[in-house]
């Protein structure tokens, strides 16, 4: 018997402010965060979505170096085009806060000096690679040089991107900074560690026992993380940007931005509300983290042990990670700018939000990687926005103006094929909150989008413009039922296009959207008044998906 919540947490993975967002974020995290945030507050659920910049370090650093400015001007920026470009796409969190907060210096140094004064952490001192020009110690990925198993002279400390070897900064020839470009020493510093070994057990049970039903791809990289053997894995950094490790003699040294970034979804809950540990601290609270993969030995493993090691804190009941978006059958990648940024995409395709966020979920790679291309884009707007669900919602609306005066008519005796119909969709309820609550957003989509089908066949099928001379009242029928249809569409989508949602909405003259209502036929009463049909969707050009594939390439 799934367990009863009383309210729900859900997290999305706080985007790093060195650089905007692109769709493979969008489609990987926050599309399907905010599907299922919308989605329980239509159903009247308590909750807070929680999200925020990550505005600390090394390549905010390095960026801001390159750039002759400080971390904070490079976060500064980010961190207003990230926030500005999620509400224009419609992100609903309930805060959109940010690491470099005074809420979140607290919270994390006080969470890191609990566990400190505890003694959770390892003391180690280690000899690590020192750039004396540039006066900073370097993380393995700063540290460059000829890799030794395949000689590609761009080898990173840590990786070798050109034959995959996991290297270590020893192993480098001819090693050098990736910062100053000089020879790096060797010097002597002081971090601490959280042993995760020692929570090996715990996690097995929490995991590997307790949740079962985690998504294949995640439950599957936990259990091969875990029987890999778990390392310490260190909690500081040498650096001068972050939050200073709150340690007598600890100067120059800050939390390690893993460290940090997760405890950013307990700050940013308390600016949200002095109520914030009935969320992070009682059982009856189900949390969710929103993530791609690449973060999940982050919030599966590192930071419920560190929720763990704090003592009072609840873990998450589902981590649903996604795998990753390409784009034009290749990898999206920021400094090749291979990638659709969303604030580019905004400003190119006004008005065009829904379109993005229904592509991104139809295509979503929630078990596998996927990929996204323009002519798809297109194809998906033309045949299934703008020929189903847009040519639907028009025809229903214009034809009740033609013949009706605007106004819903009364429906009469209903035929066996109008039973028929209804029928068909009076499970979409139970199938979509299925698909939703069990992180299924395609399948929850095509629910809505099969909806929106019954409706277009029923009119197309019914052709209630060939009866006005014969038969009013069938068509008075006909069309309230087309317009009972519509008002479910307006409840079924508004988790995915609450866009378009709404326009339906208000077309529709609907006050209230129940998700209740949902299969219902009585939800818009007879006589409503409607307002004057607008197009939702209209069709993409060749030109148009030409241009964008042209610039991508350019
Ligand atoms: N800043 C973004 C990433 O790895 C990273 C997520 C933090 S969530 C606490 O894509
Ligand atoms: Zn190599």
């Amino acid at each position: 018997m799934a367990k009863e919540f009383k309210r729900y947490l859900v997290t999305s993975a706080l985007p790093y402010a060195n650089g905007p967002v692109h769709i493979g974020h969008l489609a990987g995290v926050y599309i399907p965060s905010d599907i299922y945030t919308r989605y329980l507050r239509l159903r009247g659920r308590d909750v807070i979505s929680v999200c925020g910049s990550d505005e600390h370090g090394v390549p905010i650093t390095i960026k801001a170096r390159k750039e002759g400015v400080t971390p904070q001007q490079i976060v500064d920026r980010y961190h207003a085009l990230i926030k500005k470009s999620f509400e224009g796409l419609g992100m609903s969190f309930d805060i959109y806060s940010r690491t470099s907060s005074k809420t979140h210096a607290e919270t994390a140094s006080a969470f890191f000096r609990k566990l400190y004064d505890e003694g959770k952490f390892i003391e180690k001192t280690s000899m690590q690679y020192y750039d004396e020009e540039a006066q900073t110690f370097l993380a393995d990925r700063y540290i460059v040089g000829t890799c030794p198993k395949c000689g590609n002279d761009r080898a990173y400390g840590d990786q070798c991107e050109k034959c995959g070897s996991t290297l270590s900064p020893d192993e480098l020839i001819d090693p050098h900074s990736a910062v100053s470009g000089s020879v790096p020493v060797k010097r002597e510093t002081k971090h601490w560690y959280l042993p995760l070994d020692r929570y090996e057990e715990f996690l097995r049970e929490w995991i590997l026992d307790g949740h079962k039903e985690w998504k294949t791809n995640v439950y599957g990289q936990c259990k091969s993380w875990l029987d890999g053997g778990l390392q310490p894995r260190a909690v500081s950094r040498d650096l001068d940007w972050g939050i200073p490790v709150p340690v007598e003699g600890a100067e120059g040294k800050v939390l390690y931005v893993w460290f940090d970034a997760p405890i950013g979804y307990i700050s940013a809950t308390k600016d949200i509300t002095p109520d914030w540990e009935r969320y992070w601290k009682s059982e009856d609270t189900k949390m969710v983290h929103f993530i791609g993969k690449d973060n999940i030995v982050f919030h599966c493993i590192v930071f419920p042990s560190m929720l763990k090691a704090h003592g009072d804190y609840i873990l998450p009941e589902n981590v649903p990670a996604n795998e990753f978006l390409n784009l034009e059958g290749d990898k999206i990648s920021t400094s090749r700018n291979w990638a659709v940024w969303l604030h580019e995409y905004l400003e190119e395709f006004p008005g065009k939000q829904d379109v993005l966020r229904y592509v991104l979920t139809a295509n979503a790679p929630e078990t596998k990687d996927n990929d996204f291309t323009w002519k798809d884009f297109q194809a998906r707007n033309n045949n299934e926005l703008v020929a189903i669900l847009g040519n639907f919602i028009n025809r229903s609306l214009v034809l009740t103006h033609k013949y009706f005066d605007g106004k819903v008519p009364a429906a009469g005796e209903l035929t066996d094929y109008d039973r028929e119909t209804l029928r068909e969709f009076s499970d979409v309820k139970g199938r979509l909150e299925s698909g939703i609550e069990n992180y299924r957003f395609r399948d929850a989509l095509k629910e809505a989008m099969n909806l929106a089908r019954i409706g277009n066949k029923y009119l197309a099928d019914t052709e209630p413009w060939k009866l006005v001379k014969s038969d009013m009242d069938r068509v008075a029928t006909i069309l309230n039922l087309a317009l009972q249809i519509s008002a479910n569409l307006a409840i079924a989508f508004e988790p995915f296009l609450p866009f378009s949602a709404q326009k339906i909405r208000t077309m529709l003259g609907m006050t209230v959207t129940e998700w209740d209502m949902l299969g219902h036929t009585d939800i818009l009463e007879t006589g409503t008044q409607l307002a004057a049909p607008e197009l939702l969707f209209e069709k993409i050009e060749d030109s148009v998906i030409e241009a964008q594939i042209k610039k991508l390439q350019d």
